[in-house]
């Protein structure tokens, strides 16, 4: 396909859009943005819920691909989640059927597998030891699902009507990780934006998922298919590490909070708080 130029970036007012307004543009895109709130520094962003057909019709219309943030990004009531992350999802991916759009970046999220057990042993974990990424789906909460659905939805928009998305599932993506656990799960924003970058241009992905982090020195996954996209990392959080140890400790196999890929979702989930 032709390298995308124009790009429709939903959930621009969020915490990963700031980040991504900031650091696309260099890649030579043209954002058009997108949320429920109004987004700071962009007078002539597109302020509309997920649920407004007409206004996602017109922001997608003329677009080459769209980066879909847009979400409660967090655990919430199964109600919410439905209304903003399922049914949100799927309006989009009709509004990109109705306008021609054939280019989709999906935030999926870790916590679509947010029960499986991070491997087993010290870092680094060998290679084969990696989770892969067709690793069976075990979300942690309606959120995880509602992630799942999303993945599924792309899978069926690319099979049934040939739009294209890659499904990242996002570890963590701060400035800089604020737990242990995030040492394994961390993706820098400059290493995310190289991965925007890379599933936004990648030939022939049909329907792909992959996980997104840094190429961190505790990391539990496999960047695998991320990498088959042209992506190439090159932050590793370590360098945070011997002062998040000092402060936390170790990960503990004890700790129910420790042992899943998802961290404390599995137990406690940080809920939505709006
Ligand atoms: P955030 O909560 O800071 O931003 C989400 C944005 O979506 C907000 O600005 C919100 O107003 C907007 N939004 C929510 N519901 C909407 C609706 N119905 N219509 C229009 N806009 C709506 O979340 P963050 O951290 O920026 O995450 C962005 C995306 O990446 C989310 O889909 C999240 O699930 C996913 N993700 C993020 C991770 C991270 O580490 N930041 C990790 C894994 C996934
Ligand atoms: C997510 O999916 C959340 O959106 C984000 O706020 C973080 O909590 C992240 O996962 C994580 O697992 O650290």
């Amino acid at each position: 396909m032709t390298a995308p130029r124009t790009v429709l970036l939903t959930g621009a007012a969020g915490g990963l859009g700031t980040l991504m307004r900031e650091l696309l543009p260099a890649y030579g895109y043209e954002l058009r943005c997108l949320d429920v709130r109004p987004v700071e520094g962009e007078p002539d962003a597109v302020v509309a819920d997920l649920s407004d057909r007409r206004a996602l019709r017109e922001a997608v219309r003329g677009v080459d691909a769209i980066l879909h943030l847009a979400a409660i990004s967090l655990e919430a009531s199964f109600e919410k989640i439905l209304r903003a992350n399922i049914e949100g999802t799927y309006h989009l991916y009709e509004a990109a059927r109705e306008e021609g759009v054939k280019r989709v970046v999906f935030a999926s999220s870790n916590h679509a597998v947010g029960f499986t057990p991070r491997p087993p042993g010290e870092p680094p974990i060998a290679p084969g030891a990696l989770i892969p990424v067709d690793t069976p789906r075990r979300p942690d909460t309606y959120y995880g699902l509602s992630k799942c659905f999303g993945e599924d939805l792309a899978q069926l928009y690319w099979d049934q009507h040939g739009i294209e998305t890659v499904s990242v599932r996002i570890g963590s993506c701060f400035r800089r990780p604020s737990t242990v656990r995030m040492l394994s799960v961390w993706m820098s924003p400059e290493d995310g934006a190289r991965l925007f970058h890379a599933a936004l241009t990648a030939g022939d992905v049909g329907h792909t998922v992959v996980y997104g982090s840094s190429a961190n020195t505790r990391i539990w996954w496999d960047l695998g298919s991320a990498r088959a996209l042209g992506y190439e990392p090159r932050d590793d959080s370590e360098r945070f590490a011997a002062e998040l140890i000092a402060e936390q400790g170790e990960l503990d196999e004890g700790n129910p909070d420790h042992r899943c890929l998802g961290g404390h979702f599995v137990t406690r989930p940080p809920i939505w708080p709006h």
